[in-house]
């Protein structure tokens, strides 16, 4: 039996078709089952319970789903289990903010995730054989991953486009292009990392140098001259960021928000990673240190905050993994996206998307 828990909200459809969720409220385009609008997955776990509503062999699982006007209910998925064997290897992926383009719904194939990156308003995993799958807002293609995509070790996402870097060092990138954002440069290689921008794409090589292409509207394309022995990059909506081997950090491009007022006497920093308009550092004691944009709290650490693993910046807000397996979020709460979901643990790897958070928890034993 396999299983997730989820929880639903009012108007949002969703769609269950060969063991795979999927639905997209904005659209309404949907073959399946009118349920509620923003319907919320907070959490996937084994065993898959949604209260109340308990489907194991009926025969036609989405019609018995529909009928059902409960808010939530117990659903056994077993039937499809044999014709889906992906979900053998589900991953737990809980999200939570804003569901509005089902970002946070689970959708497509899934093996084994690895890591996950969250869009504007679409989500990303890497599974552990390589393959992409995204799921969310895709108006522009964003959630289509390229055909044959594979050998994929790290994915990006930001705005409305995705990129990946394979295992021998390429850079592919899909989705919204007004701006050139997917056009990777041709010839790039050795590419050690990759980080996505609202309409900008960035690369960090093996030798240390950035390669940055797509919107430069501030400048945020406009790689240093010079800029060497880079260990980490990030990017913003408008701005770039990178930390040297020195420690020291570099942000090019908007300026506009306080992003290039770095604190003085910031030092051991062992990660970045860029908000919308602000920035975060997480130091080798574990604390964060944030700056630029502060409108919603969002560079404003929680008081006491320490034991963080991983950092995330999202347009308007930010987050935390610490290493007992929890997460911490604040800023902008518009659409829920600082509410942890009670309870959260064991989670490896997060990230932040424009109104809605995502979190990576260790595969369900
Ligand atoms: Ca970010």
């Amino acid at each position: 039996m396999l299983n997730a828990l989820f929880w639903l909200y009012a108007d949002n459809q969703l769609t269950l078709t060969n063991g795979m969720l999927t639905g997209d409220a904005q659209s309404g385009v949907f073959t399946g089952v009118p349920l509620a609008r923003e319907t919320t997955i907070l959490a996937y776990a084994r065993p898959f319970l949604f209260k109340k509503m308990n489907l194991d062999g009926a025969t036609n699982p989405e019609v018995q789903y529909a009928a059902n006007s409960a808010r939530s209910g117990l659903l056994n998925l077993s039937h499809w289990h044999a014709a889906n064997r992906e979900w053998d290897g589900l991953t737990v992926i809980p999200g939570w903010g804003s569901n509005a383009n089902s970002q946070i719904n689970l959708t497509g194939k899934f093996s084994e995730i690895v890591k996950i990156a969250a869009g504007g308003y679409h989500s990303v995993a890497l599974n552990s054989d390589g393959t992409v799958v995204a799921w969310g807002r895709n108006n522009a293609g964003q959630c289509n991953t390229p055909a044959g995509l594979s050998s994929v070790t790290e994915i990006a996402a930001c705005g409305d486009h995705c990129m990946a870097l394979k295992s021998d060092g390429t850079v592919v990138a899909w989705g919204a292009n007004p701006d050139g954002q997917i056009n990777v440069p041709p010839g790039l290689s050795n590419v050690i990392a990759i980080a996505a921008g609202a309409g900008h794409s960035i690369a960090l090589k093996s030798d240390g140098t950035v390669v940055a292409w797509g919107r430069s509207t501030e400048g945020q394309t406009n790689v240093p001259v010079g800029l060497s022995s880079v260990t980490a990059i990030s990017a913003g909506s408008f701005f770039s960021m990178a930390l040297r081997s020195n420690g020291s950090i570099v942000v090019w491009g908007s300026g506009g928000d306080g992003q290039k007022n770095i604190p003085a006497g910031l030092s051991g920093v062992t990660a970045i990673d860029a908000g919308g308009y602000h920035c975060l550092a997480l130091k080798s004691d574990g604390t964060v240190v944030a700056w630029g944009r502060n409108l919603d709290g969002e560079s404003t650490i929680p008081v006491g905050l320490s034991g963080v693993t991983r950092i995330a910046g999202g347009d308007y807000h930010s987050m935390a993994l610490k290493s007992d397996g929890t997460v911490v979020a604040w800023g902008r709460n518009t659409s829920g996206q600082t509410i942890v979901p009670a309870g959260l643990s064991g989670v490896t790897a997060i990230d932040a998307g424009y109104t809605h958070s995502l979190a990576l928890k260790a595969k369900a034993p």
